[in-house]
């Protein structure tokens, strides 16, 4: 089938060269798409390098087809898409929409933005200067494109992959949830049947044999129905990274196989059917989802080398809790019941100092400590402020007193200065939230993150990997990078209710999305091994 995907992206280059006014480069990728989309054993041309034998294929078109084998995509078509006029690139982006109709709009109506798009579907005006029909299609597309666009948290996903499993049977999710990126763009799901009367709940934009792509709440879902022996495969290629994928491929090749979505042949047998096999054909055990980024995991792998990735069954506490002494709700005797249920061996209570979030005085703070004493399980903590010179809120005859010490910036964003500044002081065990970012709502600061790891490294500093799902910070590259100055890391929910202290888990995917390890992470050390590291450093 691969030959009529690449006809297909032959004709839309056609049609974009021909609105360019190329009409003789346009006229030779439609003849050369009719061709090979009649060509079923076209990857045969490919991998005999025979592809310029067939009429009309010259080194330049068979450089793409090789290109499309290699890579999955011909770069071509996003290139000259580009080098349109502005505002037909982004109608190009509605599904639905090709050059012809782009074009139309562009010159016909002189719609140039989707804003406009937008403007002249409600007015009807497409459908008075053209058809109903184009009308709504055009209001689908539009629809789609801004569905499609919406990237919802990584948490928000997992809600509704629960509801799904009430409405779905026996399927998996894949794509950037199984790697558990902070962020979802759409829900890849595999399955080998769907019930039918399961899609009611679903609005369906798109039905086929083989794939199903609809709408449920806010979040675009594609479903992909495959055969029981394409399963692996399946799961394997729809889990991506696109990248991964990629250099996977070209391995396979290399070895003489040919990996794709359906399977891992030689020749046209196939030779593996689960994702583990298929690993393993290739050389290399099975990888953890969420390494599959093309970040040095293959290479890790290949050698044997991959890192043993965090779990959460590894984490004996929760290192930043907030309670009703400052801006959380709950008592402290509430939050130490769920530790329990949590089966922690362990938490720190960790509440804001004066003023922020209706912060502690040092006086309260220490009449706070005073309860906690009664606690043998719970760390007398507190999550001081990082002010502006780097200086600290707390004096520190009181942070002495302090089992685990978070400083944190609030309020204003700090120079890379103001963070090493306070690193230097060494009753501060943890930077919280050390990039300061909230997903889709605040940028990070504008750090030197290497400074930040290499003075973390050097006064025995944690770095937060702080688990609330918006802020996720620090975040799964900073903290391969981290990782490799010799960083260590706290996981902590910054839970403000006892309801938020579940959020330990996105914390431990970030955790292992940034290939740490257990001997990376405070939280994953006894009591006292956790008392007596950071009271010595
Ligand atoms: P998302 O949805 O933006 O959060 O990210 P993903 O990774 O879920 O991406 P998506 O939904 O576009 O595609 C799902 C997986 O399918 C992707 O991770 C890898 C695979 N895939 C999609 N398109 C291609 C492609 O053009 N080439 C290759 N090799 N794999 C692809
Ligand atoms: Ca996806
Ligand atoms: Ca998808
Ligand atoms: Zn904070």
């Amino acid at each position: 089938m691969e030959n009529i995907e690449i006809a297909k992206i032959f004709y839309e280059i056609s049609e974009i060269l021909k609105l360019k006014g190329e009409d003789f480069k346009s006229r030779a990728y439609f003849n050369a798409a009719r061709r090979i989309e009649r060509i079923d054993e076209l990857r045969e041309f490919y991998e005999k390098n025979e592809l310029e034998k067939i009429p009309g294929i010259g080194k330049n078109l068979a450089k793409k087809i090789i290109e499309y084998f290699e890579t999955g995509e011909i770069s071509y078509l996003e290139k000259i898409k580009k080098e349109l006029p502005e505002g037909i690139e982004e109608l190009l982006k509605i599904p639905g929409v090709g050059p012809k109709t782009a074009l139309f709009l562009y010159r016909e109506l002189r719609i140039k933005s989707l804003e406009d798009l937008e403007r002249a579907i409600e007015s009807h005006e497409i459908r008075r200067v053209k058809t109903e029909k184009l009308e709504r299609n055009l209001e689908r597309g539009l629809k789609i494109l801004k569905t499609g666009k919406k990237r919802i948290l990584l948490s928000e996903a997992f809600k509704i992959v629960e509801e799904l499993s009430g409405v779905i049977k026996n399927f998996e999710v894949a794509g950037s949830f199984r790697r558990r990126k902070e962020t979802i763009g759409d829900l890849d799901i595999i399955l080998t049947e769907i019930d039918p009367n399961s899609l009611r709940d679903f609005q369906i934009l798109a039905k086929g044999e083989k794939k199903i792509t609809a709408i449920y709440k806010n979040i675009h879902i594609d479903f992909r129905i495959v055969k029981k022996e394409e399963y692996g495969a399946s799961l394997q290629y729809f889990t991506g990274s696109k990248e991964h994928n990629i250099r996977l491929r070209r391995i396979a090749q290399k070895k003489g196989y040919k990996l794709n979505e359906y399977g891992l042949f030689e020749g046209n047998r196939r030779v593996a059917t689960t994702e583990e096999d298929i690993y393993k054909k290739l050389g290399m055990p099975w990888i953890p989802p969420e390494l599959r980024e093309n970040m040095g995991e293959i290479e890790a792998a290949m050698k044997n080398r991959l890192p043993e990735i965090v779990d959460l069954r590894d984490i004996k506490g929760d290192l930043h809790i907030h309670t009703e002494w400052s801006d959380g709700l709950n008592s402290i005797e509430n939050i130490v019941k769920k530790a329990k249920e949590l089966n922690y061996e362990y938490i720190a209570i960790t509440d804001h100092t004066y003023p922020t979030g209706n912060g502690l005085t040092e006086k309260r703070l220490l009449e706070q400590w005073d309860v906690l004493e009664s606690y043998d399980e719970v760390l007398k903590g507190v999550e001081c402020d990082i002010l502006r010179d780097g200086s600290l809120s707390l004096r520190d005859n009181i942070l002495e007193k302090a089992d685990l010490v978070i400083a944190s910036v609030h309020g204003f964003k700090p120079t890379t200065e103001t963070i090493l500044k306070a690193m230097e002081n060494e009753n501060i065990d943890v930077i919280g939230h050390p990039t300061g970012r909230l997903i889709g709502v605040k940028t990070e600061y504008d750090l030197d993150m290497e400074k930040i790891f290499e003075k973390a490294a050097e006064t025995k500093t944690a770095l937060e990997i702080n688990a609330y799902p918006r802020r996720l910070d620090l975040r799964d590259i900073h903290i391969k990078k981290a990782k490799e100055y010799g960083v260590k890391f706290s996981i902590g929910t910054d839970s403000h209710s006892i309801k938020e202290m579940s959020n330990i888990i996105f914390g431990v995917y970030t955790a292992r999305r940034g290939w740490a390890e257990k001997k990376d992470i405070l939280n994953c050390m006894g009591l006292k091994e956790l008392k007596d590291y950071v009271h010595s450093f």
